[in-house]
């Protein structure tokens, strides 16, 4: 019933008029299931390797036609007459076909599309939702959206080095409450944008992306858009940063460059601060903004100390995230709960390559009590994979954009799919444990 009779990958486009693989595995049955690959932009040193052909007569380097026909020739033959609920012997299979550190060889896009197309196919076999399949009958935990609504540092073309400034909708009782509430404080915020005549022009994840003071006043225009919308700052809303700290280091001076406002009433400068200045900085921040309910990636992926410092001090009401730290792999992950170096991570499927290996990591986490952010890439397709991911693991939280351009509005979308058709959903912020 559930044997794989073919799979066939294909490039096709991302968010960022990139190219992409997508992976379709056909069961006997006539059934298909298909996956399309993310990709990010400011990655992790450590993450595997997307396979990219380098040819600069297409696509400036960036085609995928190597990753796919690896998938054709190299996965396919493979695969073929396995049974497709058999994911951990297929994911097996898939590691054992590359066994270079970083998947270099076959292409961590190639393997994580057929992983991945191969447990839509399953999913589909039973006549079940991906989040079903995955998680269970019980699975019925929506996860509270980390909503990214002004976008900076490698994701913009603006003046704001911090990444992603995002709203955090705690206070509702529904996800369907609660998106429908972000989109009206990000109405707001595009109001207020344009009384100071900034840009609201989006950036890589539908943020806005406009030219700002420092990354203070962001912060304030996302409290005040919240207010203007009618809702309370804290109460209804928390905020998130991803500061994706490895950008903003200067291994030169081994220093972090930002630009920032000291104090309250300061003029905005561009400051140089060593880890132990930057710990001191976030603690002025959080005092200043007591919203701040989660920071991504503070530090740079390979600053374990400077993580560790931020997370003795404020972890207890904070939510620290590895990024770019843990790349989504057990072995980081394991390191980082040894070392105490964060309380959540952001589990992004294609930094590890199989869906096994992402469930193991979620697990590991979820044992050792950390959050578990499940998130999108900056170039990004109608590929909603994440959300039944989300609900899957009861993983408590999603990171996937703002609520503009269908890429990231697919996720959001499937969530409200998804709650409408569970018995008893159920929404909870996951902070409440860290007041
Ligand atoms: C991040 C991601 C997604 P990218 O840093 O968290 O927002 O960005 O996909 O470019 O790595
Ligand atoms: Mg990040």
């Amino acid at each position: 019933m559930s044997e794989i009779v073919e799979v066939l990958g294909r490039e096709v486009l991302d968010s960022r008029g990139e190219p992409t693989v997508e992976v379709e595995v056909y069961l006997s049955t006539g059934i298909m299931g298909r996956a399309m690959v993310p990709s990010g932009k400011t990655t992790g040193r450590r993450e595997v390797r997307e396979l990219r052909d380098g040819d600069p007569a297409r696509f400036r380097g960036k085609g995928t036609q190597n990753a796919v026909r690896n998938v054709n020739e190299l996965i396919a033959p493979e695969l073929i007459g396995l049974d497709a609920r058999d994911q951990r012997l297929i994911d097996g299979v898939l590691m054992g076909l590359d066994s270079s550190e970083r998947r270099e060889t076959i292409g961590g896009n190639s393997i994580l599309g057929a992983s991945l197309a191969v447990a839509h196919a399953a999913a589909e076999s039973q006549g079940i939702g991906l989040y079903e399949y995955l998680g269970g009958k019980l699975a019925r935990r929506l996860p509270v959206p980390l909503v990214n609504v002004i976008n900076g540092g490698g994701h913009a073309a603006n003046n704001l080095d911090i990444q992603e400034f995002m709203l955090v909708p705690t206070g509702f009782a529904s996800f369907c409450d609660a998106i429908r509430a972000t989109c009206e404080v990000f109405g707001r915020l595009r109001e207020k944008l344009e009384e100071l005549s900034a840009s609201t022009s989006y950036g890589d994840e539908g943020g806005f992306a406009p030219c700002l003071d420092c990354n203070e006043q962001a912060i304030e225009l996302l409290q005040e858009a919240i207010r203007k919308a009618g809702y309370e700052v804290h109460n209804h809303f928390g905020l998130a940063l991803d500061v994706a700290g490895s950008h903003l280091f200067d291994k030169t001076c081994e220093r972090y460059r930002l630009r920032i406002r000291p104090d309250r009433d300061a003029a905005p400068e561009t400051v140089e601060l060593t880890t132990a200045e930057l710990v001191k900085y976030y603690e002025g921040l959080l005092s200043r903004f007591p919203a701040i309910v989660s920071i991504e990636d503070p530090f740079h992926e390979d600053d374990w100390d400077g993580f560790a410092a931020l997370t003795a001090a404020v972890g207890s009401r904070v939510q620290i995230v590895g990024d770019d730290l843990f790349v989504t792999q057990t072995r980081y992950l394991e390191r980082g709960i040894k070392l105490r170096s964060a309380n959540a991570i952001l589990v992004k499927p294609n930094q590890v390559g199989t869906l096994s290996e992402t469930l193991d990591t979620i697990a590991m986490a979820q044992r050792a009590g950390m959050g578990t952010i499940i998130s999108h890439r900056s170039g990004d397709t109608e590929d909603t994979t994440i959300a039944d991911l989300a609900v899957a693991v009861g993983a408590g939280q999603i990171k996937t954009g703002s609520v503009t351009r269908s890429e990231r509005c697919a996720k959001y979308n499937r969530l409200l799919r998804i709650e409408s058709q569970l018995v008893d959903p159920v929404y909870l912020a996951p902070f409440a444990r860290l007041a």
